[in-house]
């Protein structure tokens, strides 16, 4: 029953709205130091783990978790905590979806209280989470836009190229957000969507009446895994496929041997 489900972990920083105004007016160069400190020390914890955090609002980052269970999150939770002047707390949910799952994770977190309460800390929290590494599935699509070197890196100015990188985030999460998929952006011309139970069909109509909107075309390679890190990796070897086949397919998905297609 659980073999298409995704794990989803929301991650939140505790009373960091607070914390933040204590530091006073020239906190800003110090909290994104701070921030991307964070982000990097979670993202390295979680992956090599096998999971895959998306740095979000940076205050709160969604995590894909299949495979890794409630001790597991405890013991990351503890390290964050000893290393970093803020706590964290974490919520789990799993579904069919990648909406439902991070629904379920974020009110698993939001029923113990509200995020800037001052004693509702280190909470770890679950509403539904997968029995073991074996069970669910991790479908994540790596969209990329074709030639953005050529089209917008080399030819407009830097503000615009990434301003252009906003516009197809919008579009996209809104696409696919309809269909119950969440877009994350991955730096440059980058986008990754956590897709569980799109079909091909799906990502190909999104695929082109997002590229009529924005007059520039995209591929997408679909990885689909039992971890976030297989899907990925998978993901990206199906970018490369439909590289080195030069423009006919825009669309290629690759399942790990074990996951049912
Ligand atoms: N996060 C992430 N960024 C990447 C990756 N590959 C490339 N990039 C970034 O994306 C930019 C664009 O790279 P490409 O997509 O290879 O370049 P392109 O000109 O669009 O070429 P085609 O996509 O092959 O048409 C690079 O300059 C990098 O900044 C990747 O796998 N992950
Ligand atoms: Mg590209």
């Amino acid at each position: 029953m659980t073999k298409s489900h995704i794990q989803i972990t929301l991650i939140q920083l505790d009373n960091y709205g607070p914390w933040t105004i204590s530091l006073g007016p020239d906190r800003e160069p110090d909290l994104q130091i701070l921030q991307s400190e964070l982000y990097a020390e979670i993202q390295r914890l979680f992956s090599l783990k096998r999971g895959f955090v998306f740095y979000g609002r940076f205050d709160n980052m969604l995590a894909v978790t299949n495979g890794i269970d409630v001790n597991a999150h405890r013991e990351i939770q503890e390290r964050i905590c000893s290393l970093f002047p803020v706590t964290i707390s974490l919520g789990i949910g799993a579904g069919v979806y990648p909406t439902e799952a991070q629904e379920k994770a974020t009110r698993a977190l939001q029923d113990q209280g509200g995020s800037q309460l001052e004693g509702r800390r280190k909470v770890l929290a679950v509403e539904g989470q997968l029995p073991s590494a074996l069970d669910g599935l991790v479908q994540i699509a790596h969209i990329d836009v074709n030639d953005s070197t050529s089209k917008i890196t080399d030819t407009i100015p830097a503000y615009n190229a990434f301003t252009t990188m906003l516009r197809v985030h919008d579009i996209l999460a809104k696409e696919f957000l309809s269909r119950k998929a969440l877009v994350f952006f991955a730096g440059g011309d980058n986008f990754l969507v956590v897709s569980n139970g799109l079909k091909q069909s799906e990502y190909h109509n999104v695929i082109k009446r997002v590229s009529g909107r924005l007059n520039l075309s995209l591929k997408a390679g679909i990885g689909r895994g039992r971890s976030a890190v297989e899907a990925l990796s998978l993901a990206s070897h199906a970018l490369d496929k439909i590289r080195s086949r030069k423009g006919n397919e825009s669309i290629h998905i690759l399942s790990a041997p074990l996951v049912d297609s």
